[in-house]
């Protein structure tokens, strides 16, 4: 049975929502409906890297540190990553991220790497780079997946500092959150585009009411790819919950043979849908990464008649000749590209709205 129950705090009835559910899949199944003018399909130079969002350009700059140095594509992903882990202004992401409802920030991230080994953590207190513990589960563990007090406890064990994540201002946002208690995840849009579209400005990217996770791709010089996914997920989520990030095939998913992909947005569609992995296999079977990511989100939206206004997913993928493609159910995903002709550059995602 699909939930015809309206999101709280939607404003919606669920005669508005089965509406707006319809009218989106039925443009998701006409490519004509696409806002977004086909663009001009993006190929990067080898080494290269790619990450979500706006804030994506800072963590390239980092990844392109190793990458420009012959540096192997899985350490490019993992130092890239601990750019907006550590980033006190990006309350999706590491340190400072937005708690769950009971006022506790919990990590998500994996990381995978050309060969198929994979790493992930879930639930991670406590630790601000879960993109390093996420390898140490890859390299020094039989297993892929550690979640809550379990990861916490090896990270412990590998040296990793144990913090306070929850800083005075995540604390403050989720005092105000706790007035109300409406979880409702919003659209994950860039400051420019939402601002725009309804007339606020929300502030940097992890802003109060925008919503952010890093997906990293990289290829490095021996043609190797990697990709890494962290996030504290959503804001004022249930204590426990796991979003699509540390999950393989969701979040994050790397074919050494044909490319890689990433996602951002509500998780559980992802989870759903096996997100990474079908654009992967997409690639696979000759799409380019663009209309991978395209189909990937109709195969979401196909599904999902009924949704909130606000919801969101995007996706991003890199294939083996350096081609990115993304795609998103609506506007306001961006994308950080960095390669030998350009290392900051943003392109705004292709959508469906
Ligand atoms: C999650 N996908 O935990 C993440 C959240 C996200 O941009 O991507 N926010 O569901």
């Amino acid at each position: 049975m699909p939930n015809t129950t309206p999101p709280a705090g939607s404003g919606l009835d669920r005669r508005q929502l089965v509406a707006l559910g319809a009218a989106a899949v039925a443009g998701a199944a006409s490519p004509a409906q696409a806002q977004a003018p086909a663009a001009a399909p993006l190929k990067l130079t080898t080494p290269c890297v790619i990450s979500t969002w706006d804030f994506g350009v800072a963590a390239n700059a980092a990844a392109w540190k190793v990458l420009s140095g012959g540096g192997a594509a899985i350490d490019a992903v993992e130092a890239g990553a601990r750019i907006p882990e550590a980033d006190l202004k990006n309350h999706s992401v590491g340190r400072a991220g937005y708690p769950d409802r009971d006022g506790h920030v919990s990590l998500d991230a994996s990381i995978m790497n050309h060969k198929g080994d994979c790493g992930a953590v879930a639930g991670l207190e406590h630790i601000a780079h879960p993109i390093s513990v996420a390898r140490r589960v890859m390299e020094r563990t039989p297993h892929v997946l550690l979640v809550g007090d379990g990861a916490l406890q090896f990270a412990l064990q590998q040296g990793f500092p144990r913090e306070e994540l929850l800083t005075p201002e995540s604390r403050a946002a989720w005092q105000a959150w706790l007035k109300e208690k409406n979880y409702k995840p919003v659209a994950n849009r860039e400051v420019g585009d939402y601002g725009r579209t309804y007339g606020k400005d929300l502030g940097p990217p992890g802003g109060k009411d925008n919503h952010d996770t890093i997906g990293m791709l990289a290829l490095d010089a021996r043609g190797d790819l990697s990709g890494a996914c962290t996030t504290s997920g959503m804001a004022w989520k249930m204590r426990g919950r796991v979003g699509d990030s540390p999950i393989i095939g969701a979040g994050l998913y790397v074919d050494n043979e044909v490319g890689a992909a990433t996602s951002t947005g509500v998780g559980e569609e992802v989870i759903r849908n096996v997100g990474s992995f079908l654009v992967v296999e997409l690639m696979r079977q000759g799409r380019s990464p663009r209309d991978a990511c395209k189909e990937a989100v109709q195969r979401i939206l196909r599904r999902k008649a009924v949704r909130d206004p606000d919801f969101q997913v995007g996706f991003l993928a890199l294939n083996k000749a350096g081609e990115v493609g993304a795609w998103a159910v609506q506007s306001g995903f961006t994308y950080a590209t960095c390669d030998g002709q350009s290392q900051t550059r943003l392109t705004p995602s292709e959508s469906f709205s």
